[in-house]
Parts: structure tokens; C-alpha cells; sequence
């Protein structure tokens, strides 16, 4: 394995590298901060793309790089990849053979893919945040759907079915005929009440169907620590962009109330914090509402209370679909942690279905 400043030293920089530290929380990729001499504040951000989930690293840097050039193009500000000496988009390491144990994050081919980008100065990334910053936030994301709805260019499918919740639980009911480690009989209430719901839940796919909603460029991973901040609370710039490709808009708009809205953590081992805070639903439908209004249609907006939902639901038959494989797809600090997450998620998720009909009252009267 090479050391992570040589890996630096592959792409063409300025200055010499003096140290790369780890950084961020995100579950799929590794990213670290690297550090120049002569400058105290880090300089560009390393990333591993996790090959096992990201298989082909050419469509995925590739849609990427489409994506930034569009925004780019506006005059927006958007992530800024550096080529290697070899005039590539990322770097290949050779670490064959392949660890025998642990979580597979490393695809079939056996090899490292990394990536190297500018860090963003002066910015800041919240867990939480406030009803001022969500409508921010909203506006901003709607902005940004806004500024791809135009993009001639297609975009490949890099995770094909990603948001599709009928392909979730049957993966999630997969998982269950499997039980390849024995653990369905801990979760059998958590399998009931979410297939209680299969309905009611894949509404969106039924719309679908009958040509009734429409795919649009979209993020796919609007977690709120998906988007820097500026001192005075301005988006300065969406990140981990990995995910961008046709979806419904109930992608960005869901999964960022599921991580904004919840008023404790994701992966909360006391569910007892977890609240739907609607004070930052409010802020947050504003400001996408504005942020979207040249394009978005009366079935879209009319179903952001089903969106709302579905993505707590979504993350919970994820997490529990992870838990019973073995915690082969997400990181994990502990062995319970996909449970601990899936039992996070679903509190959330009650907490939402429980102000459904407040959620629609409220979007009918912005
Ligand atoms: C993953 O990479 P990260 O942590 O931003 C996941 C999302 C989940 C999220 C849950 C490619 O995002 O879909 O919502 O974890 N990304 C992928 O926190 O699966
Ligand atoms: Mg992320």
C-alpha cells in the first residue's frame, strides 16, 4: 500500500504535502485533508472511492465531472478535481491481494481508486441546523435542481435503482430468505411495521408507471453535512456529488428533512431524542418551494409530505437490510450499530407519519 502523501503527490499540485489528516463522517467513501507546507489551513481534500459500491469509477467521475463543468458554466461555485501527472480524474493503486476479512469496500478488481479535490476555504459543515439556515438550505438545493434541469448531457445510472424503495425491500426481503447470519429473529417487529406500510410507501414508483412523475437531475444525498456553509449561513458549495443522477425531487427534498429535521443523531442510541422538528419543515419546504418554482409540478409539490416520509422509511429499510447481511455496505463503529441506526430511523420515520396530515395542510398554504 503507498503512503496517502505519495498518493497526493500522484495528481498535479502546488507545494509539497506536509500531512494528511482524516476528516468527515461520511458511511461509503474515505476522505482525508491534506495539508501543504507553509499554509496551516488544509489545501486539498483526498478521497478513496469505495469501488465495491462504486464499480465503475470512470462513469462516476465522469458524471461528476459533467455535472461541475454545467455549474461551473453558471457561475456557480462547485468542487474542483485535479488531474493526475497522468492526465487522469483519479488514481489507480495496485493493493492485490485483497484483505481476507472485513467490510468489502474495495470492488472485484482488487485495486484502490482515489481522487484528489480543492478543500473549500472558509467553510463549514453542521449536523444540525437552524429554521434560518434550512431555508437556505432549501432554496439552495432547489437552485440546484434548478441549474441541472438544463444539462444536454446524460448521466449515467452509477447506482442503478438507488432511490427506488419496491428495489429496497426486496433487497430488504432478500436479505430475510438469506438470514446469512442468523439475526432475522431479533428484527421481526421492525420487518412487520415497515412491510405494514409497502403500500402507502411505494406510491412514488406507482406515479411513476403511470407517467404521472417525472425523473429530474438530482443529488441523491442532501444530508445536511452534504453542504458547506459560509460564516453568515449562505450555501457556499453542495459536495459529495457521487449520487447525482435521475430521481424523483423527493431525493434532495426527503433526505435532507432526515437529517435536518431529526432533532437527535442518525444513528441516535436513544430514541428518545429523535423528534420531526416541524419549525425546520416549514423553513425548509419555503425555501425549496421558491428554489424550484420555474419547474416543479402540482403532483411533485403536493406529494413533499410522502417524500418526508419516505426517506426515513427508505434509510430504516437500508440500515436493517445492512444489519441482517452481516454490515457488508455501511461503516460501522460497533457490531449492533446498523440496528442501533435502524431503530433511529424508524422512530423518526413515526415521528413524520404521526404529522402527516399537518405536513399537507401546511404545503397546500405555501
Ligand atoms: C451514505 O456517503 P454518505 O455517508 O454521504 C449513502 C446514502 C445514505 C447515507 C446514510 C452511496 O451516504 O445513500 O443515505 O449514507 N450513500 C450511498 O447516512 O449509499
Ligand atoms: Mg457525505
Amino acid at each position: 500500500m503507498e503512503k496517502l502523501t505519495d498518493i497526493v503527490a500522484r495528481f498535479e499540485i502546488d507545494g509539497k504535502v506536509a500531512d494528511v489528516k482524516p476528516m468527515g463522517e461520511g458511511l461509503i467513501n474515505d476522505t482525508y485533508k491534506v495539508f501543504v507546507d507553509g499554509c496551516d489551513s488544509p489545501r486539498y481534500v483526498l478521497q478513496r472511492i469505495n469501488n465495491a459500491i462504486f464499480q465503475d469509477v470512470d462513469m462516476l467521475m465522469d458524471n461528476i465531472n459533467k455535472v461541475t463543468d454545467h455549474i461551473r458554466k453558471k457561475g456557480k461555485k462547485t468542487l474542483n478535481f485535479y488531474l493526475t501527472k497522468l492526465g487522469k480524474l483519479y488514481y489507480m493503486e495496485e493493493i492485490s491481494p485483497l484483505p481476507a476479512v472485513g467490510r468489502n469496500d474495495v470492488g472485484g478488481d482488487g485495486q484502490k481508486y482515489w481522487r484528489l479535490m480543492d478543500f473549500v476555504p472558509d467553510s463549514i459543515t453542521y449536523q444540525a441546523v437552524t429554521p434560518e439556515y434550512s431555508y437556505i438550505a432549501g432554496k439552495s438545493f432547489g437552485e440546484f435542481e434548478s441549474s441541472l434541469s438544463d444539462m444536454k448531457e446524460s448521466l449515467g445510472e452509477i447506482i442503478p435503482d438507488f432511490h427506488n424503495i419496491e428495489f429496497r425491500l426486496k433487497q430488504l426481503r432478500d436479505a430475510v430468505a438469506e438470514d446469512r447470519v442468523g439475526r432475522v429473529k431479533d428484527v421481526r417487529h421492525y420487518l412487520d411495521e415497515i412491510f405494514k406500510r409497502e403500500e402507502k410507501m411505494t406510491l412514488g414508483e406507482r406515479l411513476f408507471r403511470e407517467g404521472k412523475l417525472p425523473k429530474r437531475v438530482c443529488h441523491c444525498d442532501t444530508k445536511v453535512n452534504n453542504m458547506l456553509f459560509d460564516k453568515e449561513g449562505n450555501v457556499l458549495c453542495i459536495i459529495d456529488l457521487d449520487t447525482v443522477m435521475p430521481s424523483f425531487v423527493f431525493s434532495d427534498y426527503g433526505d435532507f428533512l432526515r437529517t435536518a429535521a431529526n432533532t437527535g443523531l442518525e444513528d441516535d442510541p436513544n430514541p428518545d431524542n429523535i423528534d420531526f422538528n416541524m419549525e425546520i419543515y416549514e423553513a425548509f419546504t419555503k425555501g425549496y418551494l421558491e428554489g424550484t418554482k420555474d419547474f416543479l409540478l402540482p403532483i411533485e409539490k403536493e406529494n413533499l409530505p410522502y417524500a418526508a416520509m419516505l426517506f426515513p422509511y427508505m434509510q430504516t429499510v437500508r440500515f436493517l437490510a445492512d444489519y441482517i447481511n452481516g454490515d457488508t455496505y455501511y461503516k460501522i463503529r460497533y457490531p449492533e450499530h446498523n440496528l442501533v441506526r435502524t431503530k433511529a430511523q424508524w422512530r423518526l420515520f413515526e415521528r413524520v407519519e404521526a404529522k402527516e396530515a399537518e405536513m399537507k395542510s401546511l404545503v397546500v398554504s405555501l
